[in-house]
């Protein structure tokens, strides 16, 4: 791609946009970049920056192409007015994947992106195909393409934001994790926000493959198709022991540390996705020995005594509390709590009911979902995350699981999720 003599004007002034502005003044573009806040540091050589920019600003510029960074919401005021007067407005996905010749594999899907987008990544490199995870995983597909242009493939995690502002990207295999409401601070209704989602299929044809959960709505489609599914018949299912492809047994998940139903769906995925590269089912069943979830989201920290100790301090709302309940298949004790977010707990009952034998609860919310939970089941109440480790193991058998998904945010007691995580993990290996 060559821009030079173009004017491309790159909005926002994060990982993005800075990684879009680098590569298009690499591709020899006229490179400004606008940001609403009062300063710009460690702005690329030869990109003019624009900090404190408005919207009136916006009025006043000429572009051939605008590049938008994710967070911006392509439908605000903000990004219209620099819109009035472009030629061409896409996001960094789009510009970067323009520019990138390796094989693309594209994770989206409401819940366990991260997770599937390692997993792939570990597999390629196991098999000698050279990968990174990139995209909304942290790293900005422009970073990849100015450092590793000849890199062979990316485990490229896509996000609704991304999508919104695509128009050529066609990725080789795309994997649809899952689907339920989310971000409904940027889109007015779950339709509009599933519309940005389904972008990611506008170019494929027969040469691409999707591969999906069994029984998403993803309306008519030209490419080859691959379903998986712990619950129904599809292409990849699951036994609670192995994974099996058309019946026959492919990954014994008990090789690997990935625990719980949820993590099974994305090991599937990521195995059919890999599969389409031309990766051995021995190769991936390799690869995922011991490979465990990133930190804090369903991590196995240990097994004491036959019961499994669950660090998902990841969970801080009730989608990911409940998605968490939902995945276990041994008998529960859930500790939960935290910051009061002002949630309505009562949506879980009916799960915590099914999958746990008790809870302990603690944190700002303690004492709510003490009185909610007790309509289930029975609820002790503590004061601190290390009394709640004590009142859970004092609770669980052998054979249960000890599951740490608080259900809300942490900043009642903790900096982030991140510490919150770490302290369970510290208590749970303090155990004797
Ligand atoms: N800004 C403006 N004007 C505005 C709004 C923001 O100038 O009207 C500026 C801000 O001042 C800031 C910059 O835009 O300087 C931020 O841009 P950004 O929000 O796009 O952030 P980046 O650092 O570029 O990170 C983005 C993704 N962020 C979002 O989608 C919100 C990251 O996903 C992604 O990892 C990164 O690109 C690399 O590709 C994060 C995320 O929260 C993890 N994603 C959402 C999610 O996972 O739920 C979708």
């Amino acid at each position: 791609m060559d821009l030079t003599g173009k004017k491309i004007a790159v909005l926002g002034a994060g990982r993005s946009g800075m990684a879009a502005a680098r590569l298009a003044r690499d591709l020899g573009g006229d490179v400004t970049l606008y940001d609403t806040k009062e300063e710009i540091v460690d702005v690329p050589r030869g990109v003019m920056p624009y900090p404190g920019a408005s919207e009136e600003l916006g009025c006043e510029v000429y572009s051939d192409l605008l590049v938008i960074s994710p967070g911006i919401d392509t439908y605000g005021s903000y990004v219209k007015a620099f819109a009035k007067n472009t030629g061409e407005l896409i996001g960094e996905l789009e510009l970067a994947a323009r520019c990138y010749k390796g094989k693309v594999i594209a994770i989206t899907g409401t819940n366990g992106k991260t997770t599937t987008t390692e997993v792939i990544e570990k597999i390629l490199n196991h098999a000698g195909i050279p990968c990174r995870p990139c995209g909304n995983y942290g790293i900005p597909l422009a970073e990849v393409v100015l450092e590793t242009p000849d890199l062979p493939a990316v485990a490229l995690e896509v996000s609704s934001f991304q999508l919104e502002t695509i128009s050529q990207f066609r990725p080789d295999v795309v994997v649809w994790l899952n689907f339920s409401a989310d971000h409904m601070d940027r889109y007015p209704t779950i339709e509009a926000y599933k519309s940005a989602k389904m972008r990611i299929f506008e170019n494929l044809s027969s040469e691409q493959t999707v591969v999906y959960r069994a029984g998403e709505q993803l309306g008519e489609l030209e490419c080859k198709l691959l379903s998986f599914s712990t619950e129904v018949d599809a292409d990849y299912t699951f036994d609670g022991k192995w994974i099996q492809l058309a019946g026959e047994p492919v990954l014994d998940i008990e090789q690997t540390r990935l625990r719980g139903l949820h993590n099974a769906e994305n090991a599937m995925a990521a195995l059919a996705a890999c599969a389409q590269l031309g990766v051995k089912p021995e190769q991936a069943a390799e690869a995922l020995a011991g490979v465990a979830p990133p930190l804090h989201r369903c991590e196995l920290v240990r097994i004491l005594d036959n019961i499994e100790y669950i660090n998902d301090s990841k969970a801080t709302n009730i989608h990911a509390l409940d998605n968490a309940l939902r995945s276990q298949s041994r008998q529960l004790v859930l500790i939960a709590g935290g910051k009061d977010k002002g949630l309505d707990y009562s949506v879980v009952l009916d799960r915590l009911k099914h999958h746990a034998k008790s809870a302990v609860v603690f944190g700002e919310i303690g004492g709510q979902l003490e009185a909610l939970f007790a309509e289930v089941l029975p609820v002790i109440r503590v004061e601190s995350l290390e009394s709640a480790v004590l009142a859970a193991r004092d609770l669980a058998e052998a054979g249960d699981t000890v599951l740490f998904s608080p259900g809300t945010s942490s900043f009642d007691m903790f900096s982030g999720y991140e510490a919150r995580g770490d302290a369970f993990r510290e208590f749970v290996l303090n155990l004797k």
